[in-house]
């Protein structure tokens, strides 16, 4: 039995929406990010830095996303080039990019949602970290062209923008970066990804489909 200890919206996504298109079955176990249960004990056992996600699977605990993506790409031997194989270099690139970028999201959903009161946020900081997206943003947008996806076929570095393809577009307007946006649109159109959709849940984090920056 696999279970995925997940918040809806958050980066546990990658791993569901991975284990949809590997066809394991998976039962989760819903957190929140708000009520203070992933500083508790029981969360600190799975995940000692109290983060989402954690996996049970094969009888053991694996905590951080990219080494649970790789764990289960390595056992089930799909979905990503092995050692030695082409283009295993860009996946392990493309999987850590797709975390640098995820932190800045993560940042982001701080200042504009998470931060409280409203006075205790940095339009400085904002701004800041808005300008960091949109050069992760950018240079998707210029390896993207005439690709499908991040390698020559479909991989698990694409389920690792599981968490971001639902995000970034509501920090930067989608205008600029066409091939970025079908891509994010190809992603969230697969059956994969809809089924992990539907069993994921509506996502707690967002209540608007844009954040503007701040004025100050
Ligand atoms: N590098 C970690 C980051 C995990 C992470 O920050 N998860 C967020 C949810 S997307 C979380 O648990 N946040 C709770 C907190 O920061 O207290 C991973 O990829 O698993």
């Amino acid at each position: 039995m696999i279970r995925l200890h997940h918040v809806p919206g958050s980066r546990s996504f990658r791993v569901l929406w991975l284990l949809e298109e590997l066809g394991e079955a998976a039962e989760l176990r819903l957190w929140s990010l708000t009520d203070g249960s992933l500083r508790s004990p029981e969360f600190r056992a799975l995940s000692p830095a109290g983060r989402i996600p954690a996996l049970e699977v094969d009888g053991q605990v694996v905590f951080e996303s990219g080494a649970i993506v790789q764990y289960l790409t390595e056992t089930r031997g799909r979905l990503a080039p092995k050692p030695g194989e082409a283009e295993r270099a860009q996946f392990l690139e493309w999987a850590s990019f797709a975390e640098t970028q995820a932190s800045i999201l993560q940042n982001l959903n701080i200042h504009h949602i998470y931060l409280r009161p409203e006075s205790a946020r940095s339009a400085a900081l904002t701004k800041l970290d808005t300008k960091r997206l949109e050069v992760t943003v950018r240079a998707l947008e210029g390896y993207l062209q005439g690709r499908e996806w991040l390698l020559s076929d479909f991989s698990a570095a694409d389920c690792m923008m599981g968490f971001n393809v639902e995000a970034m577009f509501r920090f930067v307007r989608p205008d600029a970066y066409p091939a970025l946006a079908a891509y994010c649109a190809r992603a969230m159109a697969r059956p994969a990804y809809q089924r992990a959709a539907a069993k994921s849940g509506s996502s707690a984090i967002y209540t608007q489909d844009f954040y503007e920056l701040p004025n100050a």
